[in-house]
């Protein structure tokens, strides 16, 4: 039930976002930036969300508008699976490290497009993916799922690291903001009525 199919198409990019939120963490990735694939392998994963990305970018030119419109097609297929909202927990936070690295992650389904990032990578780029392009792909996603996001890299000397926490904490958080509410199955987690 909790499913989205998006496909967006710009002179930029074209892209095709499936999601299921309730599924096991299939993962069927393309989005031409192998390191990127690897980020969204752990949102699948770690949020136990099905995932399909096809993305045909302009990356003869560079990562950035692929980055960018991955995050705003995955912000739209978020708000279109999630639905009204009644019966979530609404609020996820997790901490996750990876050796020396960990970053914390804290998502409110709130309505409210909001990101707060504090993130020093310590490389400029992972493999194809330009770091500086993290920020706009969580900026894409958020104005899109209408979320409020708080993303920490707390401590790490890997940008690898560094990168990995990010997501997989951005997983875990959103899994359990997603998960249903068993003492409030029919409520809407909000005193306004409305999210
Ligand atoms: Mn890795």
């Amino acid at each position: 039930m909790r499913q989205a199919d998006v496909t967006r198409q710009t002179l930029e990019t074209r892209i095709r976002v499936a999601l299921n939120l309730d599924g096991s963490g299939v993962a069927s990735l393309r989005s031409g930036i192998g390191f990127l694939d690897h980020m969204l392998e752990q949102i699948a994963r770690h949020g136990l969300i099905d995932l399909t990305v096809e993305c045909e970018g302009d990356l003869h030119i560079d990562g950035h508008h692929t980055v960018e419109d991955i995050g705003i097609t995955i912000g739209q297929a978020l708000a279109r699976a999630v639905g009204d909202k009644r019966g979530i927990r609404r609020y996820g936070h997790a901490y996750v490290p990876l050796d020396e690295a960990l970053s914390r992650v804290v998502v409110d389904f709130s309505g409210r497009p909001g990101l707060h990032m504090d993130v020093r990578f310590t490389a400029s780029r992972l493999g194809e993916l330009d770091t500086q392009l993290v920020y706009e792909f969580f900026q894409g996603l958020v104005n899109h799922a209408g979320i409020t996001l708080h993303i920490d890299n707390l401590k790490g000397m890997n940008a690898h690291h560094q990168c990995e926490t990010i997501f997989k904490a951005f997983a875990r958080a959103l899994r359990a903001a997603l998960e249903p509410d068993p003492r409030a199955p029919a409520a809407m987690p909000s005193t306004k009525g409305c999210l």
